[in-house]
């Protein structure tokens, strides 16, 4: 089926914005950078790159007729804060599995930030003590269990939607957004940086824009910056998910290997522990655009791209597109940083 058939239930605004970080652009001192915005593209709390996916995954969740959203994530996952949104918004129930992934020993981590907007918003959400795990969890699979034991109907949105068949194809309609985005502000963004853990985000861009090369023979790189911090397997499932993502929406072609770029070196030694290259990130950012980042997610992307500029790994004639996708709730529960 081509992208633009499958059906999508719209959960944000339209378009999430794109802009110029001039300030940033200057104090690198090499390429060009904008931002695409997923952080303001949604008015369902604080939205956030899941949204975007989950668009394409509400048909499905509606046409099963489930009447509770079951998934998974860390104390501050974004994507169970999104998850229980969308089940807010569509009059669903929602149960979450909140994971210990990271150790960050801070009393807020359980209280404050997305884990508290989850709860706002009538998610069921159950602290598990096991750590971080990109996989399919026993934890979550008992969820499922549990619901159903109890008369209710789940509906199963694993961690990040990355492992749902569906879960690449909202980012996937991303890279066609983004040309439409080009025409508009008459740019091209020949590298396009993005942060990645559980895969979908970064793999739907690959296949989107593996579509949109194919088509208008425009070659742009797509490099994910690791946050996992357990590289092989973010690496191997983002590759399996371009994959899935390019069959469904019937590129025609393997992808080239070329195409699937997951960098390290900015992750630190564990997920969801920000390093100095973090902390720099997060002040440029805050300091010279206003443009809020968080220590699991978005402060290490952003540092990988500082460092991709200033090095000039990323060429200064370069026109770089970072994809915000969201997740400053969480900084509730690193107050102490600042502090
Ligand atoms: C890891 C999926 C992920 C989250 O927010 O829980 N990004």
């Amino acid at each position: 089926m081509k992208l633009q058939e499958f059906p999508r239930h719209p959960l944000t605004f339209g378009p999430s914005p794109v802009h110029h970080l001039e300030r940033l652009s200057r104090h690198l001192g090499g390429a060009q950078v904008w931002a695409k915005r997923e952080d303001v593209s949604s008015g369902l709390a604080f939205g956030g790159n899941k949204v975007r996916k989950l668009e394409y995954i509400v048909p499905d969740v509606l046409a099963s007729g489930a009447d509770t959203l079951v998934s998974i994530g860390g104390y501050q996952s974004n994507h169970t804060r999104q998850v229980a949104a969308v089940a807010a918004f569509l009059g669903l129930k929602c149960r979450l599995v909140q994971e210990h992934w990271v150790p960050w020993e801070d009393p807020t981590n359980t209280q404050v930030g997305n884990i508290l907007l989850s709860r706002m918003m009538g998610a069921d959400s159950r602290l598990d003590p096991a750590g971080f795990d990109i996989g399919i969890r026993d934890s979550w699979k008992n969820a499922l269990a549990e619901v159903e034991a109890a008369g209710g109907r789940p509906y199963p949105i694993p961690a990040g939607a990355s492992e749902h068949p569906l879960g690449g194809l909202g980012f996937a309609n991303w890279a066609f957004e983004v040309a439409e985005q080009e025409k508009q502000l008459d740019v091209l963004f020949d590298t396009i940086v993005v942060c990645t853990v559980t895969g979908s985000t970064h793999a739907g861009m690959i296949a989107g824009f593996a579509a949109l090369e194919d088509l208008t023979g425009v070659k742009r790189r797509v490099l994910g910056i690791d946050a996992s911090a357990t590289l092989e397997q973010t690496r191997d499932q983002v590759g399996r998910i371009a994959r899935a993502t390019a069959a469904l929406i019937d590129l025609g072609r393997d992808l080239r290997d070329d195409e699937i770029t997951v960098l390290e070196g900015w992750a630190g030694e564990l997920y969801g522990i920000p390093v100095d290259s973090t902390m720099e990130a997060i002040r440029l950012g805050a300091q010279l655009e206003a443009m809020i980042t968080d220590p699991v997610y978005e402060g290490k992307s952003l540092a990988g791209l500082i460092d991709l500029v200033s090095s000039g790994e990323i060429g200064r004639d370069s026109t770089v597109l970072y994809a915000h996708l969201g997740g400053q709730p969480a900084i509730n529960a690193y107050h102490r940083l600042w502090a």
